[in-house]
């Protein structure tokens, strides 16, 4: 069946994504070769090591649900999962399921390139690997391409810098050292709270305030870890068919329809239970303006409540988008940290940074000197990682240049053009705006059907027809439009990277609804896709 094909498939990347894809391919008995840039599975997980790094989704939702036996036995030991445990995790995956055999590690593809004659792929490595496989994968991550703004003089500065993303296996000691942190997403306001227990000085450089709950971060307790484990079967199937991927279902009525007293006693229970979950009290938030803006009243008065010094509070309380429209931030004492003597904020909106200096960081306002600085600064996302490989499909046709003005796809699996190209939580999917292992389970399982479909049926190729491409790519935008995402200069929309086109990429209708849409396309014989008989 393989033909002439070194591989019937290769798989890029062995995060969470990568591991299963390899899991359910050997399960149809394909000969598989996954191509991993790391020394260790995990992918986020494997990278992102910085201090108080922690997945913003619960333990007992972000984990594989493929499995019965994993899932029962495995034991969480914290309400949220700090990244050591996740990593234990997949690393706990890979030797139960045998992974680590087929994954080539320390290895990143650099080129992919479609043979028409052949319908094969045929792909290069950076350690010089030559192979071909009929099916090519994608499971790169959306957050895996980090980024250093270009400041001037970055490279003259005489201490360590690190990337969150990027961060050294062996740790880093903050003990009685002044530390810049440039960047107050996610990963900044994490890692802001754990550096300034240790440091003597944290300087915080800030350009756009974010909206941030509290995680309210505890030990699992044992009684509701065994309650979801006797209800998996129905919890995992809620969550596949919510809006999000999350076992709590968003409620659907309208922020404006409680009077004062309602609507705050809704937003404080959901800001005492914490966690993203505080975007589900209402069904608008991120829909209507003044929906939006009473919920985002509602966090602003919480961080003046917080926060000692007003002037601080007022440059830390986000006013520039609509709550949720960026990746809201779950936290552990992120804002009350600005009361410690020993940590300062500077708004680089009035104090822009000009320069890297060899001590420290240079702004309009003087010198803020540095022993050390942490780029929380964040990714090209979506589609950096995949435009990073040089993927060329039929008549010698360049994904770069494709994409030029935004990532194109149908369903957000595969690019037509790039037969045999499969893309796990790519742009034109819920990826980022769903939990994310609910979004790689539903692709891989999507994926390991199609594959199996065409081999039974002897077909050489599947590639997306352009009109459907064209159909789906126009709707993303759409659904897209009804929202207030598109007015956040959001790295979903590519605003974080100069000169990326302005698009928004995620696929904002919902994980349910796309699951549904996507089974349907495969019970209709994969309508929307051109199937090439062998
Ligand atoms: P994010 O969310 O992209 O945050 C990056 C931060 O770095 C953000 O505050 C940026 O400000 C800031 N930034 C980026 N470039 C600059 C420059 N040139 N000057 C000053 N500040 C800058 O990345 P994270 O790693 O925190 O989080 C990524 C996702 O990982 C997160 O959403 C979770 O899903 C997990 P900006 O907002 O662009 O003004």
């Amino acid at each position: 069946m393989r033909g002439a094909a070194d591989h019937d498939a290769v798989v890029i990347g062995a995060g969470l994504a990568g591991m299963y894809m390899l899991h359910r391919l050997r399960g149809l008995g394909l000969s598989v070769r996954v191509f991993e840039t790391g020394e260790g599975v995990g992918g986020t997980w494997y990278w992102n090591r910085y201090p108080g790094a922690r997945c913003d989704v619960e333990s007992m939702e972000y984990s594989y649900s493929f499995d019965e036996d994993l899932q029962q036995e495995w034991e969480w030991t914290e309400r949220y999962p700090s990244q050591p445990e996740i990593l234990r995790y997949a690393d706990h995956v890979a030797d139960r399921f045998d992974l680590r055999r087929d994954i080539r590690f320390e290895t990143r593809v650099t080129r992919a390139a479609f043979d028409e004659s052949a319908n094969v792929w045929r792909v290069e490595t950076d350690r010089g690997d030559r192979v071909s496989a009929t099916y090519l994968i994608t499971a790169v991550g959306c957050l895996s391409a980090a980024r250093v703004p270009a400041f001037p003089g970055r490279d003259s500065f005489q201490g360590p810098s690190y990337h969150t993303g990027r961060w050294p296996h062996q740790g880093v000691d903050f003990t009685g050292r002044r530390v810049a942190v440039i960047g107050t997403g996610s990963s900044g306001i994490q890692a802001i709270p754990v550096i300034a227990e240790q440091a003597a000085h944290v300087t915080v450089f800030q350009r756009t305030p974010n909206f941030s709950v509290p995680a309210h971060n505890r030990p699992m307790e044992p009684e509701y870890a065994r309650w979801v484990k006797s209800e998996y079967a129905r919890i995992r199937d809620t969550m596949r068919n919510s809006a999000n991927g999350l076992m709590t279902a968003a409620g659907t009525g309208s922020v404006l329809e409680d009077g004062d007293e309602e609507r705050q006693r809704e937003f404080e229970a959901r800001w005492a239970r914490g966690g993203v979950a505080f975007l589900g009290a209402y069904g608008d938030i991120v829909v209507d303006p003044e929906a939006n803006e009473l919920t985002a009243a509602f966090v602003r008065s919480k961080i003046r409540d917080i926060v000692d010094d007003p002037e601080v509070a007022d440059l830390l309380a986000p006013h520039d988008h609509p709550i949720g429209t960026k990746r809201i931030c779950v936290d552990t004492g992120y804002y009350a940290t600005y009361n410690r003597p020993d940590v300062t904020l500077v708004d680089v909106r009035r104090d822009p940074i000009q320069e890297i200096t060899p001590a420290g960081v240079r702004t309009a306002g003087g010198e803020h000197s540095a022993d050390l600085i942490v780029y929380a600064t964040g990714y090209d996302a979506l589609t950096g990682p995949l435009l990073s490989i040089d993927l060329t499909g039929k008549g010698g046709l360049s994904l770069r240049r494709k994409w030029e003005a935004g990532p194109r796809t149908y369903l957000g699996l595969m690019t037509a053009g790039f037969p045999n190209l499969f893309t796990i939580t790519g742009p034109g999917s819920p990826s980022v705006l769903s939990n994310m292992i609910v979004s790689i389970e539903q692709h891989v399982e999507w994926i390991a059907g199609c594959v199996a479909r065409l081999r039974a049926d002897g077909i050489a190729a599947i590639d997306a027809d352009p009109v459907a491409e064209d159909a789906w790519t126009a709707h993303v935008d759409e659904v897209a439009r009804y929202t207030l995402y598109p007015r956040a200069d959001s790295w979903y929309m590519g605003a974080n990277i100069p000169g990326k086109p302005r698009v928004f990429m995620p696929y904002v209708g919902g994980v349910g609804v796309y699951r549904q849409k996507c089974e349907q396309v495969a019970a209709d014989g994969y309508e929307g896709f051109v199937l090439l008989s062998a």
